[in-house]
């Protein structure tokens, strides 16, 4: 029989099978190699095998992601260098991407200026857990979601908000912001229908340039509205930093590529020039 694991705790695994959660354990294979989104064939109670895999996160551990909904909110405020890396990630990982701009509800200028950042890059969608707006992010789940972005941005709200009942905990803003707390450790998946699931996770607040795998003179290529006018460069090898010839930097200084964009990217090559030199 086929399953899917929901849910790790100790040797125990939560097995999804024919839409029912069901406790089984792995004595065959080793529990470290069994992550929440693996599909695997069980008999008898008993998880026997892990199906070959899409893709693998390490931090947060889930395995097969499909979909990512990057969350952020006017407050805490936004680490759009954070965003950028996500995005990177997941054309690294095969993952499709959703810019979820949460707590609409308290900005409406922040929606905007967000929409000047990243549209043309990423699908947006503005959302309050206050509210039914929550429902449009029914559409972009598809197959494993994961919910990923700052500490307190509302992740967890938005899962309880969408499966209308208190699935995972939310923190207390104020107290979470003192302590640098996380409220959400652990990670499982939750069953929104037609076979899609979504996954609250923590350890994506803090995205290591190590995990992204890209080296910096390939960086460009993951911007979709750099490569938009990349021909305009006098050489295919440019990197868009010095601005001879360049055709991206030329279009930042008319503010057709988004300043906020360009200069996150050179903090970025930087900080992966860096992780070289140790
Ligand atoms: N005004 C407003 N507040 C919200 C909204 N959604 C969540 N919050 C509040 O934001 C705070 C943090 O919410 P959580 O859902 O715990 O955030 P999280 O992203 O899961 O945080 P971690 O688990 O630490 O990663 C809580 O105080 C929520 O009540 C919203 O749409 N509007
Ligand atoms: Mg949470
Ligand atoms: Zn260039």
């Amino acid at each position: 029989m086929k399953g899917l694991i929901l849910k790790k705790n100790a040797d125990k695994f939560t097995v999804e099978i024919d839409k029912k959660p069901i406790i089984m354990s792995a004595r065959n294979l080793k529990k470290d190699g069994i992550f929440v989104g693996d599909k695997v064939e069980c008999e008898n109670g008993v998880i026997e095998k892990v199906l070959e895999r899409k893709n693998l996160l390490i931090r947060p551990p889930l395995a097969n992601v499909d979909t990512m909904i990057i969350v952020i909110a006017c407050l805490p405020k936004p680490d759009f260098l954070l965003v950028d890396k996500l995005l990177v990630f997941c054309v690294v990982k095969g993952i499709k991407p959703v810019l979820c701009i949460n707590k609409s509800d308290l900005s409406e200028s922040f929606v905007s200026d967000v929409k000047k950042i990243y549209s043309g890059v990423v699908e947006i969608v503005s959302v309050s857990t206050l509210d039914e707006s929550v429902m449009k992010l029914k559409k972009y789940i598809k197959g494993i979601t994961a919910l990923a972005g700052q500490s307190a941005v509302g992740k967890s709200s938005i899962i309880n908000a969408l499966l209308k009942k208190e699935v995972t905990q939310i923190g207390d803003f104020s107290k979470k912001v003192m302590r640098g707390k996380q409220t959400t450790r652990l990670v499982e998946l939750y069953d929104l229908g037609k076979n899609n699931h979504l996954a609250d996770t923590a350890g994506f607040s803090k995205l290591s340039e190590e995990l992204l795998d890209v080296d910096e003179k390939e960086l460009k290529s993951y911007y979709p509205d750099f490569v938009k006018y990349a021909h305009e460069c006098k050489y295919k090898s440019c990197e868009h930093i010095t601005s001879a010839d360049c055709g991206i930097i030329k279009r930042v200084k008319e503010g057709k590529i988004n300043k906020t964009r360009y200069e996150n990217y050179k903090i970025l090559r930087e900080n992966i020039k860096n992780l070289k030199k140790f």
